[in-house]
Protein backbone atom coordinates (compact mmCIF):
# COMPACT_ATOMS: atom_id res chain seq x y z
CA UNK A 1 0.00 0.00 0.00
CA UNK A 2 1.21 3.34 -1.08
CA UNK A 3 -0.41 6.29 1.53
CA UNK A 4 -0.86 9.55 -0.25
CA UNK A 5 -2.11 13.02 0.39
CA UNK A 6 -2.07 15.61 -2.07
CA UNK A 7 0.62 13.75 -4.40
CA UNK A 8 2.65 16.88 -4.19
CA UNK A 9 5.58 15.23 -3.17
CA UNK A 10 9.38 15.31 -4.93
CA UNK A 11 10.81 11.94 -4.19
CA UNK A 12 8.16 9.92 -5.16
CA UNK A 13 7.20 8.72 -1.75
CA UNK A 14 3.16 8.56 -2.50
CA UNK A 15 3.79 7.03 -5.91
CA UNK A 16 2.75 3.22 -6.68
CA UNK A 17 5.92 1.80 -8.41
CA UNK A 18 5.22 -2.18 -8.44
CA UNK A 19 0.98 -2.21 -8.33
CA UNK A 20 0.95 -1.20 -4.98
CA UNK A 21 -2.47 0.14 -3.87
CA UNK A 22 -2.69 3.67 -3.03
CA UNK A 23 -4.40 4.80 0.03
CA UNK A 24 -5.74 8.22 -0.57
CA UNK A 25 -6.10 10.28 2.81
CA UNK A 26 -7.62 13.38 0.71
CA UNK A 27 -11.15 12.49 2.89
CA UNK A 28 -10.20 12.55 5.84
CA UNK A 29 -10.62 16.23 5.05
CA UNK A 30 -12.00 17.57 8.87
CA UNK A 31 -10.33 20.69 10.26
CA UNK A 32 -11.54 20.76 13.95
CA UNK A 33 -12.35 23.62 15.77
CA UNK A 34 -9.51 25.35 17.56
CA UNK A 35 -8.67 25.45 20.73
CA UNK A 36 -8.17 29.08 21.03
CA UNK A 37 -6.87 28.49 24.97
CA UNK A 38 -3.89 26.00 24.12
CA UNK A 39 -3.89 27.29 20.81
CA UNK A 40 -3.93 24.15 18.64
CA UNK A 41 -5.92 22.09 16.39
CA UNK A 42 -6.58 18.78 15.14
CA UNK A 43 -6.93 18.28 11.52
CA UNK A 44 -7.61 14.98 9.67
CA UNK A 45 -4.30 13.37 7.83
CA UNK A 46 -6.32 14.65 4.31
CA UNK A 47 -6.35 18.44 5.29
CA UNK A 48 -4.57 20.72 3.36
CA UNK A 49 -1.87 22.76 4.34
CA UNK A 50 -3.97 26.06 3.51
CA UNK A 51 -7.10 25.23 5.11
CA UNK A 52 -5.05 24.48 8.68
CA UNK A 53 -3.63 28.33 8.19
CA UNK A 54 -6.64 29.77 7.33
CA UNK A 55 -8.14 28.21 10.22
CA UNK A 56 -5.90 28.75 12.41
CA UNK A 57 -5.98 32.51 11.30
CA UNK A 58 -9.51 32.74 11.48
CA UNK A 59 -9.85 31.77 15.42
CA UNK A 60 -6.92 34.31 15.51
CA UNK A 61 -4.05 32.66 15.92
CA UNK A 62 -1.12 30.74 13.07
CA UNK A 63 0.11 27.68 11.87
CA UNK A 64 3.91 28.40 11.78
CA UNK A 65 4.75 25.35 8.47
CA UNK A 66 3.84 27.12 4.72
CA UNK A 67 5.31 26.60 1.15
CA UNK A 68 4.28 27.11 -2.01
CA UNK A 69 2.15 23.74 -2.30
CA UNK A 70 -0.30 24.72 0.51
CA UNK A 71 -3.56 24.54 -1.40
CA UNK A 72 -2.99 20.68 -2.67
CA UNK A 73 -0.39 19.24 0.11
CA UNK A 74 -2.08 17.75 2.97
CA UNK A 75 -0.95 17.84 6.58
CA UNK A 76 -0.56 13.96 6.53
CA UNK A 77 1.82 14.11 3.68
CA UNK A 78 3.41 16.77 5.85
CA UNK A 79 4.06 14.68 8.75
CA UNK A 80 5.18 11.94 6.12
CA UNK A 81 7.97 13.95 4.71
CA UNK A 82 8.31 16.08 7.91
CA UNK A 83 7.95 19.30 5.26
CA UNK A 84 9.86 22.13 6.22
CA UNK A 85 9.66 25.11 3.65
CA UNK A 86 9.85 29.17 4.19
CA UNK A 87 9.02 29.39 7.79
CA UNK A 88 11.85 26.82 9.56
CA UNK A 89 13.88 29.50 10.20
CA UNK A 90 11.35 31.16 13.20
CA UNK A 91 8.96 28.08 13.73
CA UNK A 92 10.91 24.70 13.02
CA UNK A 93 9.99 21.90 10.71
CA UNK A 94 6.55 19.78 11.21
CA UNK A 95 8.03 17.95 13.34
CA UNK A 96 8.38 20.78 15.59
CA UNK A 97 4.23 21.92 15.09
CA UNK A 98 2.77 17.86 16.24
CA UNK A 99 2.11 17.66 19.38
CA UNK A 100 -0.02 14.08 18.40
CA UNK A 101 -0.89 11.62 15.44
CA UNK A 102 -3.55 9.07 14.86
CA UNK A 103 -2.29 6.74 12.95
CA UNK A 104 -3.47 3.15 11.33
CA UNK A 105 0.23 1.42 11.73
CA UNK A 106 1.18 -1.49 9.61
CA UNK A 107 -0.09 -3.88 12.37
CA UNK A 108 -3.50 -2.92 11.62
CA UNK A 109 -3.06 -1.30 15.28
CA UNK A 110 -4.53 2.11 15.34
CA UNK A 111 -2.01 4.52 17.43
CA UNK A 112 -3.71 7.94 18.70
CA UNK A 113 -2.56 10.20 20.70
CA UNK A 114 -3.84 14.08 20.06
CA UNK A 115 -4.40 15.51 23.59
CA UNK A 116 -2.06 17.54 22.96
CA UNK A 117 -0.55 18.26 26.18
CA UNK A 118 3.03 20.38 25.88
CA UNK A 119 4.22 18.77 28.69
CA UNK A 120 3.53 14.54 28.33
CA UNK A 121 7.09 12.33 29.14
CA UNK A 122 5.29 8.81 29.40
CA UNK A 123 7.61 7.10 26.87
CA UNK A 124 8.21 6.86 23.32
CA UNK A 125 7.45 9.65 20.77
CA UNK A 126 5.29 7.92 18.24
CA UNK A 127 4.48 11.22 16.44
CA UNK A 128 8.47 12.19 16.22
CA UNK A 129 8.70 9.07 15.09
CA UNK A 130 5.96 9.08 12.25
CA UNK A 131 7.21 12.72 11.20
CA UNK A 132 9.59 11.80 8.48
CA UNK A 133 8.55 7.88 8.23
CA UNK A 134 7.09 8.59 4.67
CA UNK A 135 4.36 6.11 5.50
CA UNK A 136 6.73 3.21 5.71
CA UNK A 137 5.34 2.84 9.24
CA UNK A 138 1.61 4.09 9.67
CA UNK A 139 -0.79 6.00 7.40
CA UNK A 140 -1.45 9.26 9.63
CA UNK A 141 -4.95 9.91 9.92
CA UNK A 142 -5.35 12.71 12.18
CA UNK A 143 -2.65 14.84 13.71
CA UNK A 144 -2.72 17.72 16.44
CA UNK A 145 -0.95 21.01 15.59
CA UNK A 146 0.28 23.96 18.04
CA UNK A 147 -0.43 26.65 16.60
CA UNK A 148 1.88 30.18 16.95
CA UNK A 149 0.78 34.07 17.95
CA UNK A 150 0.19 35.76 14.51
CA UNK A 151 2.04 38.60 13.09
CA UNK A 152 -0.78 40.33 11.02
CA UNK A 153 2.57 43.01 9.67
CA UNK A 154 4.32 42.06 7.04
CA UNK A 155 7.42 43.58 5.09
CA UNK A 156 9.16 42.05 2.31
CA UNK A 157 12.12 42.98 0.64
CA UNK A 158 15.05 42.07 -2.14
CA UNK A 159 18.25 42.22 -1.86
CA UNK A 160 20.77 42.09 -4.93
CA UNK A 161 24.88 41.27 -3.58
CA UNK A 162 27.79 40.76 -5.72
CA UNK A 163 28.25 37.23 -4.81
CA UNK A 164 26.81 34.05 -2.69
CA UNK A 165 29.13 34.39 -0.21
CA UNK A 166 28.25 38.08 0.73
CA UNK A 167 23.89 36.91 0.54
CA UNK A 168 24.91 33.82 2.84
CA UNK A 169 26.95 36.13 5.36
CA UNK A 170 24.04 38.87 5.13
CA UNK A 171 21.40 36.15 5.76
CA UNK A 172 23.38 35.01 9.19
CA UNK A 173 23.20 38.99 9.98
CA UNK A 174 19.85 39.11 9.28
CA UNK A 175 18.82 36.20 11.78
CA UNK A 176 20.97 37.16 14.18
CA UNK A 177 19.58 41.34 14.74
CA UNK A 178 16.12 40.59 13.23
CA UNK A 179 14.27 38.83 15.64
CA UNK A 180 11.27 39.13 13.29
CA UNK A 181 13.02 37.54 10.52
CA UNK A 182 10.24 35.56 9.24
CA UNK A 183 11.96 33.92 6.36
CA UNK A 184 15.53 34.14 4.20
CA UNK A 185 14.83 33.04 0.08
CA UNK A 186 18.61 32.64 -1.89
CA UNK A 187 18.08 33.49 -5.65
CA UNK A 188 20.35 33.17 -8.03
CA UNK A 189 20.99 35.56 -11.22
CA UNK A 190 20.23 32.60 -13.59
CA UNK A 191 17.27 31.74 -11.70
CA UNK A 192 15.40 34.97 -11.61
CA UNK A 193 16.08 35.65 -15.31
CA UNK A 194 14.45 32.32 -16.33
CA UNK A 195 11.62 33.37 -13.67
CA UNK A 196 11.03 36.63 -15.62
CA UNK A 197 11.39 35.06 -19.35
CA UNK A 198 8.97 32.13 -18.02
CA UNK A 199 6.43 33.30 -16.51
CA UNK A 200 6.92 37.02 -17.87
CA UNK A 201 7.76 38.89 -15.02
CA UNK A 202 9.99 42.10 -15.15
CA UNK A 203 13.40 42.27 -13.80
CA UNK A 204 13.11 42.28 -9.95
CA UNK A 205 15.49 45.09 -9.41
CA UNK A 206 17.31 48.07 -11.53
CA UNK A 207 20.24 45.53 -12.30
CA UNK A 208 20.49 42.27 -12.52
CA UNK A 209 22.87 40.46 -9.58
CA UNK A 210 24.72 37.44 -8.92
CA UNK A 211 22.93 36.90 -5.54
CA UNK A 212 19.39 37.65 -4.39
CA UNK A 213 17.96 37.20 -1.11
CA UNK A 214 14.41 37.77 -0.48
CA UNK A 215 13.69 38.44 3.13
CA UNK A 216 10.22 38.70 4.91
CA UNK A 217 9.87 40.04 8.65
CA UNK A 218 6.47 39.73 10.05
CA UNK A 219 5.86 40.77 13.76
CA UNK A 220 2.79 42.31 15.88
CA UNK A 221 3.75 45.56 15.06
CA UNK A 222 5.15 46.80 11.76
CA UNK A 223 8.61 45.78 11.37
CA UNK A 224 9.80 47.72 8.28
CA UNK A 225 11.33 50.57 10.95
CA UNK A 226 13.16 47.26 12.26
CA UNK A 227 14.14 45.74 8.58
CA UNK A 228 15.01 48.85 7.34
CA UNK A 229 17.79 49.61 10.08
CA UNK A 230 18.86 45.96 9.74
CA UNK A 231 19.34 45.87 5.97
CA UNK A 232 21.25 49.12 6.41
CA UNK A 233 24.04 47.30 8.67
CA UNK A 234 24.49 45.03 6.43
CA UNK A 235 27.70 44.89 3.98
CA UNK A 236 27.56 44.01 0.41
CA UNK A 237 23.85 44.88 -0.26
CA UNK A 238 24.44 46.52 -3.94
CA UNK A 239 20.16 47.39 -4.54
CA UNK A 240 16.85 46.83 -2.53
CA UNK A 241 13.34 46.91 -3.33
CA UNK A 242 10.82 47.05 -0.32
CA UNK A 243 7.44 46.29 -0.84
CA UNK A 244 5.22 48.35 0.36
CA UNK A 245 2.21 46.70 0.33
CA UNK A 246 0.85 43.27 0.16
CA UNK A 247 0.91 43.31 -3.48
CA UNK A 248 4.28 44.56 -4.24
CA UNK A 249 4.81 41.51 -1.68
CA UNK A 250 3.17 39.01 -3.45
CA UNK A 251 5.09 40.17 -6.38
CA UNK A 252 8.26 40.22 -5.05
CA UNK A 253 7.80 36.56 -3.37
CA UNK A 254 6.47 35.51 -7.00
CA UNK A 255 10.08 35.40 -7.83
CA UNK A 256 11.34 32.96 -5.63
CA UNK A 257 8.06 30.75 -5.71
CA UNK A 258 7.91 31.16 -9.03
CA UNK A 259 10.98 28.83 -9.78
CA UNK A 260 10.02 25.26 -9.59
CA UNK A 261 7.62 25.98 -12.35
CA UNK A 262 9.76 28.17 -14.19
CA UNK A 263 12.29 25.18 -14.29
CA UNK A 264 9.80 22.32 -15.11
CA UNK A 265 8.82 24.57 -18.29
CA UNK A 266 12.85 24.37 -19.25
CA UNK A 267 12.68 20.82 -19.11
CA UNK A 268 11.60 17.84 -16.56
CA UNK A 269 14.25 18.14 -13.98
CA UNK A 270 16.39 16.13 -11.94
CA UNK A 271 15.70 17.63 -8.24
CA UNK A 272 18.25 17.67 -5.59
CA UNK A 273 16.90 18.97 -2.00
CA UNK A 274 20.16 19.07 0.09
CA UNK A 275 21.19 20.73 3.10
CA UNK A 276 24.92 22.48 3.57
CA UNK A 277 26.38 23.78 7.02
CA UNK A 278 26.60 27.20 7.18
CA UNK A 279 29.88 27.70 6.57
CA UNK A 280 30.06 25.60 2.78
CA UNK A 281 27.08 26.76 1.75
CA UNK A 282 28.50 29.41 -0.60
CA UNK A 283 31.13 27.24 -1.71
CA UNK A 284 28.77 24.67 -2.74
CA UNK A 285 26.01 26.89 -4.78
CA UNK A 286 28.71 28.36 -6.26
CA UNK A 287 30.26 24.94 -7.08
CA UNK A 288 27.79 23.12 -8.62
CA UNK A 289 27.30 24.38 -11.51
CA UNK A 290 30.91 23.98 -13.21
CA UNK A 291 30.61 20.27 -11.41
CA UNK A 292 26.97 19.19 -13.17
CA UNK A 293 28.40 20.80 -16.45
CA UNK A 294 31.51 18.61 -16.04
CA UNK A 295 29.62 15.45 -15.54
CA UNK A 296 26.69 16.09 -18.14
CA UNK A 297 28.27 18.94 -20.47
CA UNK A 298 25.24 21.23 -21.58
CA UNK A 299 23.00 20.33 -18.74
CA UNK A 300 21.67 23.58 -16.95
CA UNK A 301 21.61 23.64 -12.88
CA UNK A 302 19.27 26.13 -11.25
CA UNK A 303 19.47 26.99 -7.54
CA UNK A 304 17.59 28.67 -4.77
CA UNK A 305 16.71 27.86 -1.45
CA UNK A 306 16.02 28.42 2.13
CA UNK A 307 19.03 29.70 3.30
CA UNK A 308 18.79 30.26 6.91
CA UNK A 309 18.30 26.90 6.90
CA UNK A 310 21.31 26.26 4.91
CA UNK A 311 18.61 23.96 2.41
CA UNK A 312 19.61 24.51 -1.15
CA UNK A 313 17.26 23.30 -3.59
CA UNK A 314 19.48 21.77 -6.93
CA UNK A 315 17.35 21.23 -10.31
CA UNK A 316 19.09 19.98 -13.07
CA UNK A 317 17.76 19.97 -16.87
CA UNK A 318 19.25 18.91 -20.06
CA UNK A 319 19.56 14.88 -18.56
CA UNK A 320 17.80 11.96 -19.27
CA UNK A 321 15.48 10.79 -17.35
CA UNK A 322 17.81 7.62 -16.29
CA UNK A 323 21.21 8.99 -16.08
CA UNK A 324 21.78 9.75 -12.32
CA UNK A 325 25.26 10.60 -12.69
CA UNK A 326 24.62 13.91 -12.04
CA UNK A 327 22.65 13.30 -9.23
CA UNK A 328 24.95 10.97 -7.90
CA UNK A 329 27.98 13.96 -8.28
CA UNK A 330 25.60 16.51 -6.28
CA UNK A 331 24.94 14.30 -3.57
CA UNK A 332 27.94 12.93 -2.75
CA UNK A 333 29.34 17.38 -3.25
CA UNK A 334 26.98 17.74 -0.49
CA UNK A 335 28.04 14.71 1.67
CA UNK A 336 31.40 15.39 1.86
CA UNK A 337 31.31 19.16 2.82
CA UNK A 338 29.12 17.07 5.76
CA UNK A 339 25.64 18.47 4.45
CA UNK A 340 22.18 16.18 4.24
CA UNK A 341 21.08 14.12 1.06
CA UNK A 342 17.42 15.24 1.53
CA UNK A 343 16.71 18.60 3.75
CA UNK A 344 12.79 18.36 3.21
CA UNK A 345 11.32 16.60 0.72
CA UNK A 346 12.77 12.88 2.18
CA UNK A 347 13.88 9.92 0.79
CA UNK A 348 10.73 8.83 -1.35
CA UNK A 349 12.04 6.38 -3.65
CA UNK A 350 14.71 8.42 -5.99
CA UNK A 351 16.92 9.29 -3.00
CA UNK A 352 17.00 5.26 -1.51
CA UNK A 353 20.01 4.54 -2.94
CA UNK A 354 21.77 7.41 -1.64
CA UNK A 355 21.00 7.01 1.78
CA UNK A 356 23.92 5.74 3.13
CA UNK A 357 26.22 8.60 2.57
CA UNK A 358 23.90 10.34 5.91
CA UNK A 359 23.03 7.41 7.44
CA UNK A 360 25.22 4.42 9.05
CA UNK A 361 25.14 0.76 8.79
CA UNK A 362 23.80 0.65 12.82
CA UNK A 363 21.27 3.28 12.10
CA UNK A 364 19.77 1.84 9.12
CA UNK A 365 19.59 -1.38 10.86
CA UNK A 366 17.73 0.32 13.45
CA UNK A 367 15.31 1.68 11.15
CA UNK A 368 14.68 -1.86 10.08
CA UNK A 369 14.21 -3.08 13.63
CA UNK A 370 11.67 -0.26 13.43
CA UNK A 371 9.63 -1.03 10.39
CA UNK A 372 9.44 -4.59 11.63
CA UNK A 373 8.19 -3.23 14.99
CA UNK A 374 5.16 -0.99 13.13
CA UNK A 375 4.80 -2.90 9.75
CA UNK A 376 6.03 -6.34 10.60
CA UNK A 377 4.71 -7.45 7.09
CA UNK A 378 6.28 -5.02 4.79
CA UNK A 379 3.21 -3.81 3.61
CA UNK A 380 3.22 0.32 3.79
CA UNK A 381 5.23 1.89 1.24
CA UNK A 382 7.38 -1.24 0.53
CA UNK A 383 9.74 0.41 -2.23
CA UNK A 384 10.69 4.07 0.10
CA UNK A 385 13.40 5.38 2.43
CA UNK A 386 14.55 2.23 3.08
CA UNK A 387 16.92 1.30 0.60
CA UNK A 388 16.54 -2.54 -0.95
CA UNK A 389 17.90 -5.28 1.82
C1 LIG B 1 10.47 25.08 -2.71
O1 LIG B 1 11.19 25.46 -1.78
C2 LIG B 1 10.07 23.64 -2.76
O2 LIG B 1 10.02 25.85 -3.56
C3 LIG B 1 10.31 23.02 -4.13
O3 LIG B 1 10.70 22.91 -1.75
C4 LIG B 1 11.75 22.93 -4.51
O4 LIG B 1 11.16 22.57 -6.81
C5 LIG B 1 12.00 22.42 -5.93
O5 LIG B 1 13.09 21.88 -6.18
ZN1 LIG C 1 11.85 24.16 -0.42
Amino acid sequence: MVPQGGNTGMVGGGVPLAGELVVSVRRLDAVGAVDRLAGQVTVGGGATLGAVRRAAADAGWAYGVDFAARDSCTVGGNVGTNAGGLRVLRYGDTRAQVLGVEAVLGTGLVVSHLGGLLKDNTGYALPALLCGSEGTLGVVTAVRLRLVPPSPHRVVALLGFASTAAAVTAAAELRRRLPVLSAAELMVQSGVALVCRTIGLPPPLAAPHPAYLLVEAAGEADPTGELAAAVDGLDGVAEVAVAEDSVRAAALWRYREAHTEAVNAVGTPHKMDVTLPAAALAEFVDRVPAEVAAVVPGARTWLFGHVADGNVHVNVTGLDPDDDRVDDAVLLLAAGYGGSISAEHGIGTAKRRWLHLNRSPAEIDAFRAVKRALDPDGILNPNVLLPAP
